[in-house]
């Protein structure tokens, strides 16, 4: 460490106002409980319970078996299945069995999925509803698990979000979306490396040919497996050396799309990525995005509920020899090390949510270690994507916690006349500027997505200073490494809303400091009379209702040292471009 500079830590005044935090959850101050409603879709004007599933499916699953059973008496489609038995391959495909590093892979590839899709299914109920355009105005999402957003009333993005069982969601309370994103990207992250070894394994050795279909013929072999299955008489399963036609197509379809699928449309998703792809980050646009990316979800799971069950109808046995102990025969070798993988799984997955929520700075920190810089590489990208008048959302959502003292109320009342903004710290000329000061300086205007780290997005013109024009009148010293923005309101929780940006990202094109909103000034709502644009970020870190911006070395005698109010009370890590 050579970069520790002479700097005697005396802060702007608005740093005593900051609140230190628990390093765990402690209920007593978390968001209280509030349920969801079972899933609904829409149809048309109708709301859908998904509940439906259950007897449609029921009823569809004895009306395939009746059809298919009948299709089998007649002589074409006998005749159709001898010439296409379901296996669309006809030399053994593969000689090599399964060998060790696919079983072991296979077994991470069970652990890791349990903890992306508990964590995913989090990260959803803090927005529960999902939209086919970027502005999720009430009353066009086309699914939620919420109920209708309520009128007459401020019903901020916060309020909206719902508490799962702790067994399904990780940690399963209400807006614990900061602690499921590091489980769901760290574990992402094993995931994706488990692939990429998986894919690079597969085509060094023969194992690919199980899944890469190489003949038209899999796609009438499918039909015919799918007939054979459906009449409960199983097609012959030669699966030590090659799957039947519709296995191949739906492994196929699992390995080869819905990951490349999933991890494209996560990525999609990200202020810092999305608004660095220009075009495809408008068309694929967040919420496109993230409806796809829960379909691909939806996808999984159906894989996983058939592919467990036909590992348990199609002899458990023979399959668990296959696939936990690499051999083909009639002992029970297998079944043991499945029964020890699944108590590990079962044990991870009882102690996912209990463990977050006593170690939760744990789970921050360690998230930040594994996944948390490389998403703040992104940061480095200077987003430029702007759109046009047409794009502007009919609404937005309101979020945070809006200010509630005296003097904000007298700065309300008095129209902001005495406002003044003070930028101090690490700089070499301290300066105060009242908002006329700020009017009068260059002005710019961006029509921008906001991307909310709770999954909504909505577009507005905001206009303002930038914040080059800032940095070039109070001239921040070579130690400034950071730029600390002070709210008038508190947070959730008490103690004032703070947080601490990087300077690169105070030197972008579109970081701004904004008094404009859609062509009028800013409303008390949307954070008057100052708020802060930064394009590559999540939301969260544009500060509404700014009174103070102050260049500091370090933050980590801020409030609770993590970077800002959310990163200290919600454990979100603070450099959130991803
Ligand atoms: N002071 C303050 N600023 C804040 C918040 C807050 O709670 N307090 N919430 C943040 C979050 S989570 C978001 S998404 C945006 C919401 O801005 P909007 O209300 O204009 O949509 O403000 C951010 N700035
Ligand atoms: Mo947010």
């Amino acid at each position: 460490m050579t970069d520790t500079p002479n700097v005697v830590p005396i802060h702007d005044p608005l740093a005593a106002k900051l609140s230190g935090a628990d390093d765990r959850i402690l209920l007593s101050h978390w968001l209280p409980p509030q349920q969801g409603i079972v899933p609904r879709i829409r149809v048309g004007r109708r709301w859908v319970s998904t509940l439906w599933a259950l007897p449609l499916g029921f009823a569809a699953l004895v009306l395939v078996v009746a059809l298919a059973q009948s299709l089998r008496e007649y002589p074409d489609v006998k005749a159709f299945i001898v010439r296409h038995p379901g296996i669309a391959q006809s030399a053994p495909s593969v000689n090599s069995g399964f060998p060790w590093w696919l079983r072991l892979q296979h077994f991470l590839n069970m652990l890791f999925m349990m903890f992306i899709i508990r964590a995913g299914i989090q990260i959803l109920a803090d927005h529960p509803r999902l939209y086919w355009k970027r502005d999720c105005t009430p009353g066009t999402d086309w699914f939620r698990f919420q109920r209708p957003v309520p009128t007459g009333r401020i019903w901020t993005a916060k309020d909206d979000s719902v508490t799962l069982p702790k067994w399904l969601g990780i940690p399963g309370l209400r807006h614990s979306i900061g602690l499921a994103r590091w489980w769901h990207f760290s574990t992402n992250m094993l995931w994706t490396v488990n692939g990429v070894v998986f894919y690079v394994m597969l085509f060094a050795t023969d194992q690919w040919r199980r899944l890469v279909p190489l003949t038209w013929d899999v796609f009438p072999s499918a039909i015919s497996t799918a007939i054979q299955y459906g009449s409960l008489d199983f097609p012959v399963d030669q699966g030590w050396t090659r799957y039947n036609a519709l296995q191949q197509l739906a492994y196929f379809a699992t390995v080869f799309i819905a990951a490349p699928v999933s991890i494209a449309t996560g990525l999609l998703q990200s202020p810092a990525i999305s608004n660095r792809l220009g075009w495809t980050g408008r068309v694929l646009n967040r919420q496109v995005a993230r409806s796809i990316h829960f379909l691909s979800f939806s996808w999984f799971v159906l894989f996983i509920l058939a592919h467990g069950v036909m590992v348990f109808v199609t002899s458990l046995r023979e399959n668990t020899n296959h696939m936990f102990a690499g051999v083909q025969n009639a002992s029970w070798s297998g079944f043991l090390p499945f029964m020890l993988a699944m108590s590990v799984v079962a044990g991870a997955w009882a102690a996912a949510s209990p463990v977050t929520i006593r170690y939760a700075r744990q789970v921050q920190h360690v998230g930040k270690f594994m996944i948390g810089w490389i998403k703040g590489l992104a940061e480095w990208w200077d987003p430029r994507s702007e759109l046009t008048e047409a794009d502007i959302s009919p609404y937005f959502w309101p979020n945070g916690t809006m200010p509630a003292s005296a003097e904000f109320d007298a700065q309300v009342a008095g129209n902001f006349t005495d406002y003044r903004l003070r930028v101090d710290g690490l700089v070499d000329r301290p300066q105060e500027f009242s908002l006329a000061d700020l009017r009068a300086m260059p002005k710019q205007e961006q029509i921008t997505t906001h991307f909310c780290i709770q999954g909504w997005s909505g577009v507005a013109k905001w206009g303002g200073v930038p914040m080059q024009h800032i940095l070039d009148l109070v001239q921040p010293s070579a130690e400034a490494r950071y730029a600390v923005f002070y709210s008038f309101a508190e947070g959730g929780e008490g103690g004032r809303y703070y947080d601490a940006h990087r300077m690169h990202n105070m030197h972008h094109a579109l970081t701004i400091l904004a008094y404009e909103m859609n062509g009028a000034p800013v409303s008390v709502l949307h954070g008057a009379p100052l708020r802060l644009r930064c394009e590559n970020e999540l939301g969260f870190k544009m500060v509404k209702w700014i009174t103070a911006i102050e260049f500091v070395h370090d933050f980590a005698d801020l409030g609770a040292g993590q970077g800002g109010y959310n990163e200290d009370h919600e454990f979100y890590g603070y450099r959130m471009p991803i």
